[in-house]
Protein backbone atom coordinates (compact mmCIF):
# COMPACT_ATOMS: atom_id res chain seq x y z
CA UNK A 1 0.00 0.00 0.00
CA UNK A 2 1.60 2.95 -0.94
CA UNK A 3 1.83 6.05 1.31
CA UNK A 4 0.04 8.22 -1.17
CA UNK A 5 -3.20 5.88 -1.18
CA UNK A 6 -6.53 7.71 -0.37
CA UNK A 7 -7.60 5.21 1.69
CA UNK A 8 -4.65 5.10 4.21
CA UNK A 9 -4.45 8.02 6.73
CA UNK A 10 -2.18 8.89 9.23
CA UNK A 11 -3.44 11.31 11.66
CA UNK A 12 -1.81 14.47 12.32
CA UNK A 13 -0.06 13.95 15.41
CA UNK A 14 1.50 10.58 14.07
CA UNK A 15 2.59 12.58 10.57
CA UNK A 16 4.08 14.46 13.08
CA UNK A 17 6.16 11.56 15.39
CA UNK A 18 7.00 10.52 12.04
CA UNK A 19 8.69 12.64 10.63
CA UNK A 20 10.51 13.59 14.21
CA UNK A 21 11.94 9.70 14.12
CA UNK A 22 9.78 8.97 17.35
CA UNK A 23 9.04 5.45 17.84
CA UNK A 24 5.84 4.19 17.34
CA UNK A 25 2.98 1.43 18.67
CA UNK A 26 0.36 0.07 16.26
CA UNK A 27 -2.74 -0.69 18.99
CA UNK A 28 -5.41 -2.59 17.28
CA UNK A 29 -9.57 -1.71 17.80
CA UNK A 30 -11.36 -4.96 17.42
CA UNK A 31 -10.57 -5.28 21.28
CA UNK A 32 -12.48 -2.30 21.86
CA UNK A 33 -15.56 -3.08 19.53
CA UNK A 34 -15.38 -6.60 20.24
CA UNK A 35 -13.50 -7.71 23.21
CA UNK A 36 -14.69 -5.67 26.03
CA UNK A 37 -17.69 -3.88 27.37
CA UNK A 38 -18.89 -0.38 27.30
CA UNK A 39 -17.05 2.13 28.83
CA UNK A 40 -14.63 -0.27 30.01
CA UNK A 41 -13.62 -0.77 26.42
CA UNK A 42 -13.05 3.13 26.15
CA UNK A 43 -11.21 3.75 29.42
CA UNK A 44 -8.86 0.92 28.90
CA UNK A 45 -8.17 2.22 24.91
CA UNK A 46 -7.23 5.54 26.65
CA UNK A 47 -5.45 3.85 29.38
CA UNK A 48 -3.28 1.47 26.86
CA UNK A 49 -2.52 4.90 24.83
CA UNK A 50 -0.98 5.78 28.53
CA UNK A 51 1.14 3.55 29.01
CA UNK A 52 2.62 3.65 25.75
CA UNK A 53 3.43 7.55 25.52
CA UNK A 54 4.67 6.79 29.33
CA UNK A 55 7.34 4.03 28.00
CA UNK A 56 8.85 7.16 25.50
CA UNK A 57 6.64 6.13 22.05
CA UNK A 58 3.73 7.47 20.56
CA UNK A 59 0.33 5.36 20.16
CA UNK A 60 -1.17 4.39 16.95
CA UNK A 61 -4.52 2.96 17.37
CA UNK A 62 -5.57 1.71 14.04
CA UNK A 63 -9.29 1.21 12.31
CA UNK A 64 -11.13 2.05 9.39
CA UNK A 65 -13.35 5.02 9.88
CA UNK A 66 -15.75 5.61 6.70
CA UNK A 67 -13.72 3.94 4.59
CA UNK A 68 -10.62 5.31 5.60
CA UNK A 69 -7.73 2.92 7.03
CA UNK A 70 -6.98 5.66 10.00
CA UNK A 71 -3.41 5.32 11.71
CA UNK A 72 -3.85 7.26 14.31
CA UNK A 73 -7.07 7.84 16.10
CA UNK A 74 -8.83 10.82 18.32
CA UNK A 75 -10.21 10.93 21.74
CA UNK A 76 -13.11 11.58 20.43
CA UNK A 77 -13.20 9.14 17.26
CA UNK A 78 -12.23 6.30 20.06
CA UNK A 79 -14.82 7.05 22.38
CA UNK A 80 -17.64 6.86 18.95
CA UNK A 81 -16.35 3.58 18.17
CA UNK A 82 -16.38 2.39 21.83
CA UNK A 83 -19.77 2.62 21.83
CA UNK A 84 -20.92 2.48 18.15
CA UNK A 85 -22.71 -0.46 16.54
CA UNK A 86 -22.55 -3.20 13.91
CA UNK A 87 -18.74 -2.19 13.56
CA UNK A 88 -17.42 -4.48 11.08
CA UNK A 89 -14.33 -6.98 12.64
CA UNK A 90 -11.89 -6.71 9.87
CA UNK A 91 -9.21 -8.94 9.85
CA UNK A 92 -6.86 -9.69 6.31
CA UNK A 93 -9.33 -11.08 3.90
CA UNK A 94 -12.20 -7.97 4.62
CA UNK A 95 -9.76 -5.10 5.11
CA UNK A 96 -10.19 -4.08 2.07
CA UNK A 97 -13.97 -4.41 1.60
CA UNK A 98 -13.94 -1.89 4.34
CA UNK A 99 -12.56 0.58 2.67
CA UNK A 100 -13.87 -0.25 -0.61
CA UNK A 101 -17.00 0.65 0.64
CA UNK A 102 -17.18 3.01 3.03
CA UNK A 103 -17.61 1.04 5.69
CA UNK A 104 -16.37 1.26 9.46
CA UNK A 105 -14.56 -1.75 11.13
CA UNK A 106 -12.34 -2.16 13.45
CA UNK A 107 -8.81 -4.19 13.05
CA UNK A 108 -8.12 -7.26 14.28
CA UNK A 109 -4.39 -8.60 15.32
CA UNK A 110 -3.93 -9.53 11.07
CA UNK A 111 -5.84 -6.49 9.93
CA UNK A 112 -3.90 -4.53 12.11
CA UNK A 113 -0.10 -5.62 11.20
CA UNK A 114 -1.43 -5.17 8.05
CA UNK A 115 -2.02 -1.20 8.54
CA UNK A 116 1.03 -1.47 10.91
CA UNK A 117 3.59 -2.17 8.10
CA UNK A 118 2.30 0.06 5.59
CA UNK A 119 2.42 2.65 8.07
CA UNK A 120 5.83 1.89 8.51
CA UNK A 121 5.36 1.15 12.22
CA UNK A 122 7.55 -2.33 13.19
CA UNK A 123 5.57 -2.65 16.77
CA UNK A 124 2.25 -3.72 17.32
CA UNK A 125 0.58 -4.72 21.30
CA UNK A 126 -2.70 -6.12 21.43
CA UNK A 127 -3.67 -8.64 24.60
CA UNK A 128 -4.13 -11.99 23.15
CA UNK A 129 -3.68 -13.62 19.78
CA UNK A 130 -6.20 -15.52 18.01
CA UNK A 131 -5.10 -19.02 17.43
CA UNK A 132 -5.88 -23.04 16.54
CA UNK A 133 -9.41 -23.51 18.26
CA UNK A 134 -9.99 -26.31 20.71
CA UNK A 135 -11.16 -28.84 18.15
CA UNK A 136 -9.52 -26.88 15.25
CA UNK A 137 -8.67 -30.01 13.46
CA UNK A 138 -11.67 -31.16 12.12
CA UNK A 139 -13.63 -27.56 12.36
CA UNK A 140 -10.42 -25.51 10.82
CA UNK A 141 -11.16 -22.56 13.03
CA UNK A 142 -7.86 -21.22 12.77
CA UNK A 143 -7.70 -17.62 13.41
CA UNK A 144 -5.82 -15.71 10.35
CA UNK A 145 -3.65 -13.96 12.90
CA UNK A 146 -0.89 -16.63 12.83
CA UNK A 147 -0.44 -16.83 8.65
CA UNK A 148 -0.26 -12.70 9.30
CA UNK A 149 2.23 -13.51 11.91
CA UNK A 150 3.92 -15.39 9.27
CA UNK A 151 4.02 -13.06 6.25
CA UNK A 152 4.13 -9.61 8.04
CA UNK A 153 7.52 -7.94 9.57
CA UNK A 154 5.78 -6.75 12.59
CA UNK A 155 6.94 -7.62 16.39
CA UNK A 156 3.25 -8.49 18.11
CA UNK A 157 3.59 -8.10 21.71
CA UNK A 158 0.76 -9.99 23.29
CA UNK A 159 -0.18 -12.03 26.85
CA UNK A 160 0.16 -15.17 24.89
CA UNK A 161 -2.32 -16.74 22.49
CA UNK A 162 -5.93 -16.87 24.59
CA UNK A 163 -6.43 -19.83 26.65
CA UNK A 164 -9.54 -20.03 24.51
CA UNK A 165 -7.67 -21.75 22.49
CA UNK A 166 -5.40 -25.09 22.11
CA UNK A 167 -2.19 -23.44 22.62
CA UNK A 168 -0.39 -26.83 21.62
CA UNK A 169 -1.91 -26.49 18.26
CA UNK A 170 -1.63 -23.13 18.17
CA UNK A 171 2.37 -23.49 18.76
CA UNK A 172 2.94 -26.24 16.63
CA UNK A 173 1.28 -23.92 13.87
CA UNK A 174 3.36 -21.12 14.03
CA UNK A 175 6.29 -23.22 14.98
CA UNK A 176 5.66 -24.85 10.62
CA UNK A 177 5.37 -21.39 9.30
CA UNK A 178 8.55 -20.20 10.85
CA UNK A 179 7.46 -17.66 13.50
CA UNK A 180 9.30 -16.85 16.52
CA UNK A 181 7.50 -17.42 20.12
CA UNK A 182 9.39 -15.70 22.72
CA UNK A 183 8.32 -15.68 26.06
CA UNK A 184 9.39 -12.38 28.23
CA UNK A 185 10.77 -12.81 31.43
CA UNK A 186 9.49 -16.59 31.64
CA UNK A 187 10.44 -20.36 30.02
CA UNK A 188 6.86 -20.95 30.28
CA UNK A 189 4.64 -19.64 27.82
CA UNK A 190 1.96 -17.34 29.15
CA UNK A 191 -1.75 -17.88 28.22
CA UNK A 192 -3.68 -14.59 28.23
CA UNK A 193 -5.28 -14.00 31.63
CA UNK A 194 -3.15 -16.49 33.28
CA UNK A 195 0.67 -17.04 33.45
CA UNK A 196 0.39 -20.68 32.85
CA UNK A 197 -0.27 -22.41 29.51
CA UNK A 198 1.65 -26.34 30.70
CA UNK A 199 3.67 -25.31 27.48
CA UNK A 200 7.85 -24.31 27.32
CA UNK A 201 8.32 -21.53 25.09
CA UNK A 202 10.37 -21.87 22.27
CA UNK A 203 12.25 -18.68 23.22
CA UNK A 204 12.89 -16.56 25.72
CA UNK A 205 14.42 -13.23 26.72
CA UNK A 206 14.59 -11.23 29.17
CA UNK A 207 15.04 -7.22 27.83
CA UNK A 208 13.33 -5.38 25.53
CA UNK A 209 16.75 -4.80 23.65
CA UNK A 210 17.17 -8.39 23.16
CA UNK A 211 13.71 -8.28 21.77
CA UNK A 212 14.63 -5.38 18.96
CA UNK A 213 18.20 -7.27 18.51
CA UNK A 214 16.54 -10.19 17.85
CA UNK A 215 14.07 -8.85 14.77
CA UNK A 216 17.23 -6.65 13.34
CA UNK A 217 19.10 -9.86 13.23
CA UNK A 218 16.10 -11.34 11.45
CA UNK A 219 15.99 -8.78 8.98
CA UNK A 220 19.67 -8.92 8.39
CA UNK A 221 19.09 -12.17 7.34
CA UNK A 222 16.54 -11.66 4.93
CA UNK A 223 14.13 -13.37 6.95
CA UNK A 224 10.20 -12.32 6.60
CA UNK A 225 7.59 -12.46 8.91
CA UNK A 226 6.14 -11.01 12.03
CA UNK A 227 7.47 -12.29 15.64
CA UNK A 228 5.22 -13.41 18.73
CA UNK A 229 6.25 -11.79 22.03
CA UNK A 230 4.37 -13.24 25.11
CA UNK A 231 4.48 -11.36 28.27
CA UNK A 232 3.19 -13.36 31.38
CA UNK A 233 0.19 -11.09 33.28
CA UNK A 234 1.96 -10.27 36.91
CA UNK A 235 1.27 -12.56 40.06
CA UNK A 236 -1.42 -9.47 40.78
CA UNK A 237 -3.73 -10.00 38.23
CA UNK A 238 -3.41 -13.19 37.04
CA UNK A 239 -5.62 -16.18 37.36
CA UNK A 240 -5.08 -19.34 38.46
CA UNK A 241 -5.06 -22.03 34.98
CA UNK A 242 -7.71 -24.36 37.41
CA UNK A 243 -9.60 -21.47 37.67
CA UNK A 244 -9.96 -19.80 34.26
CA UNK A 245 -11.06 -23.26 33.31
CA UNK A 246 -13.85 -24.12 34.32
CA UNK A 247 -15.57 -21.04 32.93
CA UNK A 248 -13.76 -21.68 29.75
CA UNK A 249 -15.10 -25.22 29.19
CA UNK A 250 -18.94 -23.73 30.15
CA UNK A 251 -17.97 -20.56 27.83
CA UNK A 252 -17.70 -23.28 25.09
CA UNK A 253 -20.29 -25.44 26.04
CA UNK A 254 -22.91 -22.25 25.40
CA UNK A 255 -21.00 -21.28 22.10
CA UNK A 256 -21.76 -25.00 20.50
CA UNK A 257 -25.57 -24.78 22.17
CA UNK A 258 -25.86 -21.44 20.77
CA UNK A 259 -24.12 -22.44 17.18
CA UNK A 260 -21.84 -19.67 17.19
CA UNK A 261 -19.05 -19.58 14.02
CA UNK A 262 -16.55 -17.84 12.54
CA UNK A 263 -15.98 -14.35 13.52
CA UNK A 264 -18.92 -14.47 16.25
CA UNK A 265 -17.10 -17.12 18.37
CA UNK A 266 -14.01 -15.26 20.06
CA UNK A 267 -16.25 -12.62 21.46
CA UNK A 268 -19.09 -14.62 22.23
CA UNK A 269 -16.59 -16.73 24.04
CA UNK A 270 -14.84 -13.57 25.67
CA UNK A 271 -18.03 -12.25 26.88
CA UNK A 272 -19.35 -15.20 28.32
CA UNK A 273 -16.22 -16.19 30.36
CA UNK A 274 -16.62 -11.95 31.71
CA UNK A 275 -20.18 -12.99 32.96
CA UNK A 276 -19.52 -16.10 34.25
CA UNK A 277 -16.16 -15.02 36.20
CA UNK A 278 -18.11 -12.06 37.24
CA UNK A 279 -15.68 -9.27 35.97
CA UNK A 280 -12.10 -10.79 37.10
CA UNK A 281 -11.53 -12.31 33.56
CA UNK A 282 -11.78 -8.37 32.26
CA UNK A 283 -10.28 -6.85 35.14
CA UNK A 284 -7.07 -9.50 34.07
CA UNK A 285 -7.84 -8.50 30.23
CA UNK A 286 -7.18 -4.82 31.17
CA UNK A 287 -3.95 -5.02 33.16
CA UNK A 288 -2.76 -7.04 30.15
CA UNK A 289 -3.18 -5.06 27.64
CA UNK A 290 -1.43 -1.99 29.41
CA UNK A 291 1.27 -4.31 30.32
CA UNK A 292 2.15 -5.25 26.96
CA UNK A 293 1.27 -1.80 25.73
CA UNK A 294 4.08 -1.04 27.88
CA UNK A 295 6.78 -3.49 26.75
CA UNK A 296 5.62 -2.81 23.13
CA UNK A 297 6.93 1.07 23.67
CA UNK A 298 9.93 -0.34 25.09
CA UNK A 299 10.65 -2.43 22.45
CA UNK A 300 9.82 0.21 19.72
CA UNK A 301 12.20 2.98 22.03
CA UNK A 302 14.84 -0.05 21.74
CA UNK A 303 14.51 -0.43 18.20
CA UNK A 304 14.83 3.15 17.63
CA UNK A 305 18.40 3.96 19.06
CA UNK A 306 21.19 3.94 16.93
N1 LIG B 1 -6.94 -9.43 22.57
C1 LIG B 1 -7.86 -9.17 23.51
N2 LIG B 1 -9.17 -9.09 23.12
C2 LIG B 1 -9.57 -9.27 21.82
C3 LIG B 1 -8.58 -9.56 20.82
C4 LIG B 1 -7.28 -9.62 21.26
O1 LIG B 1 -7.52 -8.99 24.68
O2 LIG B 1 -10.76 -9.20 21.52
C5 LIG B 1 -9.01 -9.75 19.38
C6 LIG B 1 -7.84 -9.48 18.41
O3 LIG B 1 -8.26 -8.48 17.50
C7 LIG B 1 -7.63 -10.79 17.70
C8 LIG B 1 -9.00 -11.35 17.71
O4 LIG B 1 -7.09 -10.65 16.41
O5 LIG B 1 -9.42 -11.08 19.04
C9 LIG B 1 -9.03 -12.83 17.34
O6 LIG B 1 -10.21 -13.13 16.67
P1 LIG B 1 -10.37 -14.53 15.93
O7 LIG B 1 -10.15 -15.56 16.99
O8 LIG B 1 -11.78 -14.54 15.39
O9 LIG B 1 -9.33 -14.58 14.85
MN1 LIG C 1 -12.04 -18.16 13.79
Amino acid sequence: MPASNPNLVLSPRIAAAKAAGKPLVALESTIVTHGMPHPQNFQTALAVEAAVRAAGAEPATIAVIDGVLRIGLEESELAALAQASGVLKLSRADLAFATAFGRTGSTTVAATMIAAKAAGIAVFATGGIGGVHRGGATSLDVSADLEELARTDVIVVSAGAKAILDIGLTLEYLETKGVPVVAYGSDELPAFWSSESGHKAPLRLDRPEEIARFQQARAALGVKGGMLVANPLSAEHAIAKATIEGWIDRALADAAAARIIGKAVTPFLLGRIVELSEGRSLKANIALIQANATLAGEIAVALARP
